[in-house]
């Protein structure tokens, strides 16, 4: 964690040409989950989101609908504010770039750069795309089309602004390398490097009224509005209070982290720290840009018509658990297949089998059992220990993970020891130990129900409806001391809380014949080129379930590296599904997908078989999942 205790993040300011969908709904849910987390441990913090509503597309959509672009940009940002509080959102500041101090600032901005000789007048020809909203050089199209929209640009000359961006180059290249924070992940980082290596242009910032008016009018030009980027990037400062509010502006400046998608890295990248620089502004901390959601391969967006609405899920499955998935499914920095499948999947076994269920075991015993009441913790043995000793490390374990924006790795370890708390009573068998020993079984429960305790309080900034809601049914010593194990008062009652997670149950599909298993022959020799054309990786299982009416099948999902796989193997006879999970297995990577019972499988297991027994293949030690196995 950073000495400085306030914490700020922003989220990218979304075009109102579109409604939210999926896609905003992930940045804007992961800067409220971080938000949350740095508050509950104790930082003081600020949460920026917001609109940007300049533009030739505001205008376009505008015109269209025969009104002004403001009453359009009035309308669109409703839907925005509408969603957010849905998903129970909590910015701090929802900045509208139309609003009267960011355009003041903006106009301040270019003033001074003006002045200081950092924006010059030239006459330029280039390829624009409406659809950026930005000029593109010819080597940058691909088969003359924008990279992004797959649509050929205006080409177009005129008068305009420049941005001395150029001379900047050197320096930017020289600040990456030394700041490995400023630009996450990796992988994004040297692709700016690879951008950088090329010669950087200057930065058209203007557009002439004649053909825009909907935007920040230039201060030394009244024919011409700012650039939209260059009006937009700017509000991650005038948000704070840049050229307002110094004070504040110093407490939150610069920002911790700026969360984007990997569609604006060079304008995030690129273009903002050259503006700062020259502005003479402190950088941000870190720029972490993280991957898509897509539907069958394809970027969700509205252009291909294949979003899906974060407001119809929630009205199916609530909103805790579409924060949960959105959150656990993406691996920060790569990008993450949306299916329902994979949601009901994920529900099921993590929130409804685990969490859900761990929930409704403790508070059932407790109130048959203990008048409702809290039993009391009387004399731990191993079994005890070890989950005492899990609960002790495991605030810190998730605050460093959060503190490195692993989100995954933090779910993961709230998950594991749910799963831990769940093995630990199918060893004491609670259930049939108190007919026996009713002080034993209170120390078990005890244990249960304060890792329960923790784990809701560590959960809570992912879904904090439900977590609530558990959190306010346990009497403890101090609130405050929310992530300190044993903080629950024995003898005291225990709340009512609603089921957590009801079990989805998916709508039952027609049955697919089992495939056909492949009889023994004598091994046939293959040449060596044919062996080369399957790939081995190892994969990490995240979920395992039971496939109904198919007894030899598990349902698996895999971390493998770059993506999230879904594997229907025949182990379910051999593996129980929490035995499964958490392994690193060996695994086919380039089948075609088959459907296997209705149910696509994306690849094999590699395990060993001999007569009835079965043992799945895995690395004899550590290495990351999607490592190449050769
Ligand atoms: O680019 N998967 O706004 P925008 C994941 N106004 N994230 C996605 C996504 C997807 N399929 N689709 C969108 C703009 N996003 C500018 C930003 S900032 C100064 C100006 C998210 O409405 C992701 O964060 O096109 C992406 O960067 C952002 O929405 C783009 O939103």
């Amino acid at each position: 964690m950073s000495s400085k205790n306030s914490f700020y993040v922003t989220t990218p300011i979304y075009y109102v040409n579109d409604k939210p969908h999926i896609g905003h709904a992930y940045t804007t849910i992961l800067a409220d989950v971080v938000t949350r987390y740095q508050r509950e441990f104790g930082r003081e913090t600020f949460f920026l989101t917001g609109t940007d509503e300049h533009g030739q597309k505001v205008q376009q959509s505008a015109d269209q609908r025969g009104i002004s672009p403001q009453e359009h940009c009035d309308d669109m940002v409703v839907h925005f504010k509408d969603a957010w509080e849905k998903l129970n959102i909590r910015y701090d500041k929802f900045i509208r770039t139309t609003e009267v101090f960011h355009k003041k600032a903006v106009q301040e901005v270019l003033q001074d750069l003006w002045q200081k000789g950092e924006i010059y007048e030239n006459e330029y020809g280039g390829f624009y795309c409406v659809g950026c909203e930005r000029f593109y050089t010819e080597k940058e199209l691909e088969n003359g089309n924008c990279p992004q929209h797959q649509k050929p640009p205006e080409y177009i000359k005129e008068k305009n602004y420049f941005f001395k961006m150029s001379k900047y180059q050197e320096w930017l290249v020289r600040y990456i390398h030394e700041n490995p924070d400023f630009i996450r992940p990796e992988h994004r980082k040297n692709e700016v490097l690879g951008f950088l290596k090329q010669p950087l242009e200057d930065l058209c910032i203007s557009r002439p009224k004649s053909r825009l008016s909907w935007g920040v009018e230039l201060p030394f030009d009244t024919d011409y509005v700012t650039y939209v980027w260059f009006d937009a990037l700017l509000n991650y400062v005038t948000g704070v209070g840049y050229r307002q509010n110094e004070q504040d502006f110093k407490k939150w400046w610069p920002a911790d982290y700026h969360l984007i998608g990997k569609d604006i890295v060079t304008t995030h990248c690129v273009y903002w720290p050259t503006m700062l620089q020259a502005a003479g502004i402190p950088l941000p901390k870190t720029i972490f840009a993280h991957g898509w959601w897509m539907m069958d391969k394809a970027k969700m967006s509205k252009s291909l018509k294949n979003i899906v609405s974060p407001l119809d899920l929630i009205g199916s499955y609530g909103v805790d658990a579409v924060r949960y998935y959105l959150i656990r499914d993406m691996m920060l920095g790569n990008d993450a297949n949306f299916t329902e499948e994979l949601f009901i999947t994920r529900y099921n076994s993590e929130l409804a089998n685990d969490f859900g269920n761990l929930a409704n075991r403790v508070s059932t015993l407790i109130r048959k059992n203990y008048d409702n009441k809290i039993p009391v913790l009387t004399d731990p043995q191993d079994e005890e220990n070890k989950i005492i000793s899990l609960g002790r490390a495991l605030g810190a374990t998730v605050q460093k993970h959060v503190d490195n924006l692993d989100l995954n790795k933090a779910t993961d370890a709230v998950i594991d020891f749910i799963r831990a708390i769940n093995k630990y009573l199918e060893i004491r068998q609670p259930w049939k130990l108190v007919r026996e020993d009713k002080e034993k079984t209170g120390t078990v429960l005890y244990v249960a129900a304060e890792g329960l305790r923790l784990a809701a309080n560590l959960f809570h900034p992912l879904m904090p409806g439900k977590c609530d809601e558990l959190i306010r049914a346990f009497p403890v010593v101090n609130p405050v001391e929310k992530y300190q194990w044993g903080q629950l008062l024995s003898g005291h009652v225990l709340g009512e809380f609603s089921t957590l997670f009801p079990r989805i149950e998916a709508s039952k599909k027609e049955p697919m014949p089992e495939p056909k298993k492949s009889e023994d022959k004598a091994e046939d020799l293959v040449d060596f080129d044919d062996f080369l054309k399957l790939k081995f990786k190892t994969a990490k299982v995240l979920t395992a379930e039971k496939i109904e009416g198919a007894d030899k099948l598990l349902k698996i999902t895999v971390d493998a590296g770059s993506e999230q796989r879904q594997l229907v193997a025949g182990i379910a006879r051999h593996y129980a599904p929490e035995e499964i999970v958490g392994k690193n297995v060996v695994i086919v990577a380039n089948l075609k997908p088959a459907k296997i019972r209705g149910i696509e499988s994306q690849g094999m297991i590699l395990a060993a078989s001999h007569k009835k027994e079965l043992a799945v293949l895995t690395p004899d030690r550590e290495i990351k999942p999607g490592a190449k196995v050769s």
